[in-house]
């Protein structure tokens, strides 16, 4: 664990066809904007792998005004954090425009920055912190344990989390490779430790520290603008080149 803040990158994912139980409550508060679900991550360089995104079915999440024209999605927590550093349309306020549950916003189809699938959609993840990030969080099933595994989960049981199997069609995607994991770092490690779901909390926490580790130190991108540089290397490139399209922003918590 770190003390003091920690830096992550809020990656705008825009809403390009909503859920049906969320263009009911919705759509017609929205009209003429266009809205962002915003995820935090602290992996930019691993966004070329999005195959879709998680929120908490339970949690409450807000959409709030950004400026004239964008309006973003996150949970009031996150907000509030934004208000205070500058993000939203006037320093230090909040305009919430309107409040929807996670369970609402799944199925609902986004565009994913960066990503090799440029649209994905929003799936149940069951361990979404509402006290951490902005309750938004990006899938990258090839190198992040969580994400491999609620895929899993999700791929096996799909009536039973309410999803369409159309929704979670996409296979992992390589994105960088590591001397000890090869390619696909999240399902080697899901795999050798025996993680059978995301409910393997504590196992999970183990394999997030090898792969954050491995891919940091050892890890050399195989897709995107930075291609042969290491991880090290790419991963501020990578946030800079989206920050610079207007697809993601800095956040601090
Ligand atoms: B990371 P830390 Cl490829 N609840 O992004 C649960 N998890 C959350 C969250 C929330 N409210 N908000 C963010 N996260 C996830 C990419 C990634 C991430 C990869 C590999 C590892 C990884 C794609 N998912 O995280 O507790 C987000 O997932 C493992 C370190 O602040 C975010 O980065 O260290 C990470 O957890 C932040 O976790």
């Amino acid at each position: 664990e770190t003390f003091g803040p920690q830096e992550y990158t809020c990656i705008k994912m825009e809403i390009v066809l909503w859920s049906k139980a969320a263009e009911t409550d919705l759509a017609h508060k929205l009209k003429g904007k266009r809205v962002f679900l915003v995820a935090a991550t602290l992996r930019p360089e691993t966004m070329y792998g999005q195959t879709n995104c998680f929120v908490g079915t339970a949690l409450k999440y807000g959409l709030f005004v950004a400026n004239d024209t964008d309006v973003y999605i996150c949970t009031s927590r996150a907000a509030r954090n934004m208000a205070f550093q500058g993000i939203l349309e006037r320093k230090g306020e909040i305009n919430q425009i309107a409040e929807i549950e996670g369970a609402k916003l799944v199925g609902t189809k986004i565009k994913a920055p960066f990503a090799i699938h440029p649209e994905v959609y929003v799936l149940p993840m069951e361990n979404v912190l509402a006290t951490k990030g902005t309750g938004v969080v990006t899938s990258v099933p090839s190198d992040s344990p969580d994400d491999f595994a609620t895929l899993s989960d999700l791929r096996k049981k799909p009536e039973f989390y309410g999803i369409d199997p159309s929704w979670v069609a996409y296979d992992p995607v390589p994105v960088l490779r590591t001397p000890a994991y090869g390619d696909m770092t999240a399902p080697a490690l899901v795999k050798q430790l025996k993680i059978q779901s995301q409910k393997d909390l504590k196992q999970l926490a183990e394999a997030k520290e090898i792969a954050y580790k491995e891919g940091f130190y050892s890890g050399t991108m195989i897709v995107g603008e930075f291609k042969g540089e290491t991880v090290q290397e790419a991963k501020p490139k990578v946030r800079d080149s989206m920050v610079k399209a207007g697809l993601a922003f800095a956040y601090a918590e």
